[in-house]
């Protein structure tokens, strides 16, 4: 799938089975999906998360939704998965394994990594990472272990340092306050809440499409 990755970046959908109050995540998908969404992610952690062959069925389905509208899907974490069903590309945080072993098994597929800090960005970047996830931006409920909050100041700092990577804010992140990001030098913003827990998922992916738009 060809792709500029920082347009990619502008409206970055995460989601689990268990992210999704309102509606089946299928269908939540498929609204943000129609909505804009420019990128998804398949993140399948915490209570209740799906495993085995039924995190498998579920993938592949979300996966084939995200193709029919030309929008590439990611995994978060789990490297064997993204292999085996041929996803385009894999998302992983700083604890999640040698990252130089990771580069390496997804060679051609898109490779997102999770930096806090400066230190933390330019060794993604020297490894090899084609974009870089930069957060908790404002507070989230959605991530227990989540870092300090850090507002737009860690963005402007990557930035000022030439770190000219593709960047996507995350962390409490709303059409309201998507404009912070983006003007502190991200590419986009990526939700787990303000789609997933969205009474109209289509409509608060085109509220947060318009916001990033604005903001540029
Ligand atoms: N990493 C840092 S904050 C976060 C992750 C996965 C959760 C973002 O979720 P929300 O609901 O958009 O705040
Ligand atoms: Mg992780």
């Amino acid at each position: 799938m060809e792709c500029n990755i920082a347009e990619k970046l502008r409206v970055y959908f995460i989601a689990g089975s268990n992210n999704c109050l309102n509606h089946e995540i299928q269908e939540v998908l498929e609204e943000a999906l129609k909505g804009g969404a420019t990128l998804f992610q398949f993140r399948e952690k915490g209570p209740g998360a799906l495993q085995g062959e039924d995190k498998e069925v579920l993938a592949r389905r979300l996966l084939a939704l995200c193709h029919q509208y030309d929008v590439p899907f990611i995994v978060n974490d789990d490297v064997a998965l993204m292999l085996k069903i041929n996803a385009d590309g894999l998302h992983v945080g700083q604890e999640d394994g040698d990252l130089e072993h990771i580069r390496e098994k997804t060679k051609g597929k898109l490779l997102g990594i999770s930096a806090h800090t400066l230190e933390e960005a330019k060794k993604a970047v020297a490894l090899g990472a084609d974009y870089l996830g930069v957060g908790p931006i404002f507070p989230t409920e959605t991530k227990r272990d989540a870092r300090e909050v850090m507002g737009g100041n860690v963005l402007e700092q990557l930035r000022a340092n030439d770190l000219t990577i593709p960047l996507v804010a995350i962390g409490g992140i709303t059409a309201e306050n998507a404009h912070i990001a983006i003007r502190a030098g991200a590419d986009g913003v990526s939700v787990i809440t303000a789609i997933s827990h969205a009474d109209h998922p289509q409509q608060a992916t085109r509220n947060l499409v318009e916001a990033v738009s604005h903001s540029k």
